[in-house]
């Protein structure tokens, strides 16, 4: 099924804590990719639209409560339900740029009491695996000190520490971390020239699995 003669899509997430500039920086490279004529398509996550989202964003907003096991689950299953979508997409030749992904996963319910890496990452085991992951870091502090920080559930400090310590854990080879503190279209510069250089290695091979 892979490839036309243009080659697949190449996938893209971005992930860190609170405030990095994670949907600034998505942005910046959605918009790259058009102005180039390349074929591109954005998902955030949580995608707050779907049913599944909806409790999630009702959840974050503290609006509802949901046991914390069932939680993960739900976020877990708003990527699921994205996977058509995204596989089709990446097959046909358009490269897919994620506002968060599983990583998110992962580093937030792990953060909580009680829970093991292990067993969070689970549910996201088998999910399209991103090409390269652009971890952007921020120190709590500098984050906080960021617009509207504080508004939603996780957003506490010590939490965020917390959720740190997890991403440290889940780092590998295809990750870039990124000094989240320098200028905006710096940091789009060295993204930038990072997914141009990958591009062409992509192209043509299997999109992997991820966690497997
Ligand atoms: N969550 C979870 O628990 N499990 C999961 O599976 C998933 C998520 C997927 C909602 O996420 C919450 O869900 C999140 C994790 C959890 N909880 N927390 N905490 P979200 O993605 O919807 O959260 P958000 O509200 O969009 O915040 P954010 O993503 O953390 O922010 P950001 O995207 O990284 O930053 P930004 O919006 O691009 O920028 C923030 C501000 O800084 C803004 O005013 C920018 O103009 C400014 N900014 C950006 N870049 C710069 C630079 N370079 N310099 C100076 N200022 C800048
Ligand atoms: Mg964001």
């Amino acid at each position: 099924s892979l490839l036309s003669r243009k080659g697949r899509g190449i996938l893209v997430a971005f992930e860190g804590c609170d405030r990095g500039g994670k949907s600034t920086q998505c942005k910046m490279l959605v918009d790259y990719f058009k102005t180039t004529g390349r074929d591109v398509a954005h998902f955030s996550f949580p995608d707050r639209t779907t049913i599944i989202g909806q409790s999630i964003d009702s959840y974050l907003q503290g609006k509802s409560e949901l046991e914390d096991h069932a939680v993960h689950l739900l976020f877990s299953a708003n990527r699921w339900e994205a996977v058509p979508k995204i596989t089709q997409l990446i097959e046909r030749g358009t490269s897919v740029i994620m506002d968060r992904y599983a990583f998110s996963g992962v580093a937030f319910t792990a953060a909580k009491k009680g829970f093991d890496v292990t067993w969070c990452k689970y549910p996201d085991r088998g999910l399209p695996c991103p090409d390269i992951v652009f971890y952007l870091e921020i120190a709590t502090k500098d984050a906080m000190s960021r617009a509207s920080f504080g508004n939603e559930r996780y957003e506490k400090a010590e939490f965020q520490e917390r959720v740190a310590k997890v991403y440290k854990e889940l780092k590998s080879d295809d990750w870039r971390v990124v000094d989240a503190l320098r200028d905006m279209n710096e940091i789009h510069e060295e993204i930038k020239s990072t997914v141009i250089k990958l591009e062409d290695n992509v192209k043509y091979s299997e999109l992997k699995n991820l966690w497997t």
